[in-house]
Parts: C-alpha cells; structure tokens; sequence
C-alpha cells in the first residue's frame, strides 16, 4: 500500500514509517520539522541524539533495503502545497500525526494555546478537505487522545468512542441514541483532540471520507524492532517538562538520581502503551479500515492502566530512585479511577507489552548511556494551567523578594 505518515518525523511518526516500511508499504514522510524547532525553542534536546531525517532515511535504505520519501510540507499553513502533493502521490492511506502532542506546552502562554489550536485543527481541516478535493478514497488514520474523555470518575467504564444513550421525546416515548463520548479536555492540547473528533464526524457523514480515531494513551518506551537495528535509526526520548511523559521520565529522573516527581497525590489514574505495541496497533487498523459511508471508527489505543504514585513506587523499588510529591502544576483531579475497554485491537491479535515485560531495564540502560546530554534544570515541570494554580504556586514557593516582606 502506497502510505503517508504526516508527522513522520516524531516520537510516534519515525517508528510507525519503519515498522510499516519493514512491512514493505511504500512510505512517504510528510513533515514540517517544527518538532525540531520547538527544541531549538525551548533550549532542549532529546536524550537520545537524532540525525536529520534525511539521515536517518539514508540509514533505513542502508539497512533494509528500503526507499522512504520525505516531502518537507506544513499541512497547517501551506494547504495549496500539501493538496498538490495529495494529488501527485494519491496516498492510500494516510497517518494523521502532525500535530502538537504535549499538554504543558500548549498551556505555557497564550501563545503557545494559540499555536497548538492553530496548527491541530486546521492541519485536521486541511487534510479533510484535499482528500476530498483528490477525490481519492483514502483511509485517514488520526492519532487521537484518551484525555478526550476526560478523567471525572463517573463510574463507567469508558467505552470505545461511543455512548449509547436512552432519550425521552416531546412525546414522552424512549428512543435510543449513540453519541460520541461525551468531551471533558484538561488542557488546550486535548481540547483540539476533542474538536478533530467532530471534524471527523462531519467528513465520514458528508463526503463518506473512511477514518479511524486512535484515542491513545501515554506511550512509554523508546524502541521498536527497526529503531533498535542502527544506532542512527534511534527513536527520540524527551524527558524535559513540557514534553517528556511520565513513565520515561520517572525512568531518566531514576536513572541520574533525580528525585521522581510525583504531581500532587500522585493519584492520577491514566492508560499507558509502549511505542512497539502503539506502531503494531496502526498496522491493526490499517488492516481493518472502516467501509465507506461508516462513521468514524474509534479504537482505544492502551493496554494497562497504573496510578502515577504506583508507578513511582515500582521504579522506587527496581532502582532505589527517591520519591519527591511536588506540588501539581496542572488542573487536574488529584485522584480518579480509570477503566477502559480495549478489545478491538485484542481481537484483532494484539499481544501487549506490559510493565512486566522487562523493557524497562532497556529503558534506564539507554538513560544512563546518555545522560551526559541531560539538562537536570528541564526536568521540572513549569508550566502551569490556569491563575489560580499560578496564585497556589506563589503561596507554596514565594520568590524571594516576597520571603523578605
Ligand atoms: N505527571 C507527574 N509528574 C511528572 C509529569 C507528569 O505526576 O513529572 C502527571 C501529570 O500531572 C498527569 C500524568 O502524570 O497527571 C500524565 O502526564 P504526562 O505528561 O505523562 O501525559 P499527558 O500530558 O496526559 O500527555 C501524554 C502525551 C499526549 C497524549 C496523552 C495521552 O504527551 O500526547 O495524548 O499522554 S492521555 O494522557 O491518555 O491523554
């Protein structure tokens, strides 16, 4: 199959263009390498070195005797360029990842919200409507979110995408409906995960455009069966504040003695998945495309779920790392329960990898090889959500002018 990854060149995008490559699909990469520049922004680096992508692409060739592509392409901004491309390539399926992914970055100022606002939503709008204007019936697989769910603790167990729902008529009689979960984002970044989910429900019902939602959890790990064949193929590891997430970064912070930073309670109940298990899901999906006229097909893209504080307390007792509960720069609920049905991909044969698997040895090994290139000063997670948690973290941590008063 001919195959586009849009945002080929991140965390999700480099070994989901491997694995299906190593398939033998024909990939294209399309990407703006704003990733790059947001490092270049922030003054930060992945832990692991990363060569430019063409690079890595010349290495991939080297080792699998496969060609990638690469079309240097702002989906956001430049849509004449990206139709245009649609057009010439005809891509039979497309890997919707160009978007900003992390949270706190999207809620560092206002600039930051409107960037990532800017930039999802209209990259989402804008591929839409070029495969519509192409007239090509291509699947569009997006990499959602599970924080379009929200993390309220309602007692249910959150459903694949769609809610069946009991409604009472002007009449007084009983219908049944099936709605889209309800949305509950905690943060800016999520809420343009919330706003694709309806972009999509229009596309699938007017123009028949074939789509499938990968609401996902937070990956973890850093290697896949490719990255690990080259030291150049290497997948990047962000453990900074804004864009590293919470198992790797309690791996790294254990790794190089930093106390691990547990937010609040640490009761935060969330979904996980390794990036080996998350690239195999999009194969799944691939494989198993909505027919044409269905509505958006929504898979729950996770395969355990662990309390923040639990797995401190794991990675306390694998490494003897120190436990520090930091005040919690977020909005969030500090304790919430979470069950979530995954058995779409279960059934089409996903054998997850979990904790127990082992791979978190792997994880601090690579963390100690490159350590030398970790700043210990963006470990810390700074960037806070809304004026009263500014006004919380003034109270806990006065600067010190304050102090002297
Ligand atoms: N947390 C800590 N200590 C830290 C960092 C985070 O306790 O040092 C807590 C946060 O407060 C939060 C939880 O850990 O309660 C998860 O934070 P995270 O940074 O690992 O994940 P999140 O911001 O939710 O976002 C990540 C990805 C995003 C993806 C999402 C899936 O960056 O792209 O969509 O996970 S989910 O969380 O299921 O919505």
């Amino acid at each position: 199959m001919r195959i586009a990854v849009l945002g080929g060149d991140g965390f999700v995008g480099w070994p989901t263009t491997l694995h299906l490559s190593a398939k033998g699909h024909e990939l294209a990469i399309v990407d703006n390498l704003s990733r790059r520049w947001v490092d270049t922004e922030l003054g930060i680096q992945s832990l692991t070195p990363m060569d430019s992508i063409q690079e890595r692409m010349r290495i991939w060739k080297e080792v699998s005797g496969q060609s990638l592509t690469f079309a240097h392409i702002d989906v956001a901004t430049e849509y004449e360029r990206f139709r245009h491309w649609v057009k010439q390539w005809r891509p039979q399926v497309i890997i919707h990842l160009a978007q900003q992914r992390a949270a706190p970055y999207s809620m560092k100022t206002d600039r930051h919200k409107n960037y990532t606002v800017n930039n999802n939503v209209r990259a989402t709008h804008n591929l839409l409507s070029s495969v519509v204007e192409a007239d090509l019936d291509t699947h569009l697989v997006h990499m959602g979110t599970m924080g379009v769910y929200g993390y309220d603790s309602i007692g249910i167990t959150i459903p694949e995408g769609y809610l069946d729902v009991d409604v009472t008529l002007d009449d007084g009689t009983q219908c049944s409906r099936e709605i889209l979960y309800p949305v509950s984002p905690g943060s800016i970044y999520h809420m343009t995960k919330c706003l694709d989910q309806l972009i999509f429900q229009f596309y699938a019902k007017n123009d028949q455009v074939r789509i499938t939602d990968l609401h996902q959890g937070i990956v973890w790990g850093t290697h896949t069966d490719q990255t690990r064949k080259h030291e150049q193929l290497i997948n990047r590891f962000d453990y900074d504040g804004d864009y590293g997430t919470i198992l790797n970064r309690f791996l790294i912070q254990a790794a190089i003695g930093y106390p691990l930073t547990v937010h609040g309670t640490g009761g935060q109940t969330r979904a996980f998945i390794h990036i080996q298990d998350s690239v195999r899901c999009i194969e799944l999906a691939i494989q198993s495309p909505p027919k044409v006229g269905d509505r958006t097909k929504i898979f729950n893209q996770i395969t355990e779920v662990h309390r923040i504080r639990d797995l401190a307390k794991l990675i306390q007792k694998m490494t003897g790392a120190e436990i520090a509960y930091v005040p919690n720069p977020r909005n969030e609920s500090d304790e919430n329960e979470l069950k979530v049905k995954n058995d779409q991909f279960t059934e089409l044969g996903l054998q997850p990898i979990t904790l127990e698997t082992g791979l978190l040895d792997e994880l601090i090994e690579i963390a100690k090889k490159y350590q030398k290139r970790i700043d210990r000063s963006l470990i810390p997670c700074t960037s806070l959500w809304n004026k009263r948690v500014r006004e919380r973290m003034q109270v806990l941590s006065p600067s010190p002018a304050r102090k002297a008063q």
